[in-house]
């Protein structure tokens, strides 16, 4: 198992669109075990293979986890599609790719989404809570999307001012130490 990249904001690639898996074969398999490894070491709930620059249409997430805790209910979703939505909810939202930055989301409340498993066998997901919010977010991951692109522009424009100065921050407390 292997601890792969996060990919962040600005960067181009985060923009791409994934294309669908047509075998889900070893290669998948372990794709799927790095992502959920590089998720547990950044304390994150879900990753999508676009944020560790692999343009394939599979997820991971695990919401049940708490913090102290490896695995407790990893899952793996691949060529997801959301085939029925009902109600609307927010919840803040974080992205491993814009670190540092937090909003305010409107997602539907609960999803139900046709995709395959590790074995490659179909299987429907029905989700609410924050296993649902978790899933879109991831999602629109595969398609290029970010969680800012669900804001106003002023709001947006305030999450990447903010981000950026966290960035310039951390670059200077790094160069500070190196000195
Ligand atoms: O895809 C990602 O960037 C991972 C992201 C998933 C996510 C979190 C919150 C709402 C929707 C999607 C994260 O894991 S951010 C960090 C995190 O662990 C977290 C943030 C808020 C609540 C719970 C956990
Ligand atoms: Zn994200």
């Amino acid at each position: 198992m292997a601890i792969l990249d996060i990919v962040r904001f600005p960067d181009a690639r985060l923009r791409k669109k994934a294309a669908p898996v047509e075998h889900v074969d070893d290669s998948i398999r372990t794709l799927v075990e790095d992502m959920l490894e590089t998720m547990y070491d950044a304390y994150g709930i879900g990753l999508a293979a676009t944020q560790v620059d692999v343009q394939k249409a599979v997820l991971v997430a695990d919401v049940d986890r708490k913090r102290s805790e490896k695995r407790k209910a990893p899952i793996c979703l691949i060529n997801p599609k959301i085939v029925d939505k009902q109600g609307k909810t927010e919840f803040e939202e974080g992205c491993l790719s814009i670190p540092g930055c937090s909003a305010m989301v409107q997602r539907a409340e609960r999803i139900v989404v046709d995709a395959l498993d590790a074995d490659g066998d179909e299987f429907t997901l029905d989700a609410d809570g924050l296993l649902a919010i978790c899933v879109q977010h991831e999602i629109d991951h595969l398609q290029g999307k970010l969680f800012i692109d669900h804001l106003s522009p002023i709001k947006r424009t305030r999450v990447i001012e903010k981000m950026r100065k966290a960035q310039a921050q951390r670059s200077e407390s790094a160069t500070a130490v190196s000195v």
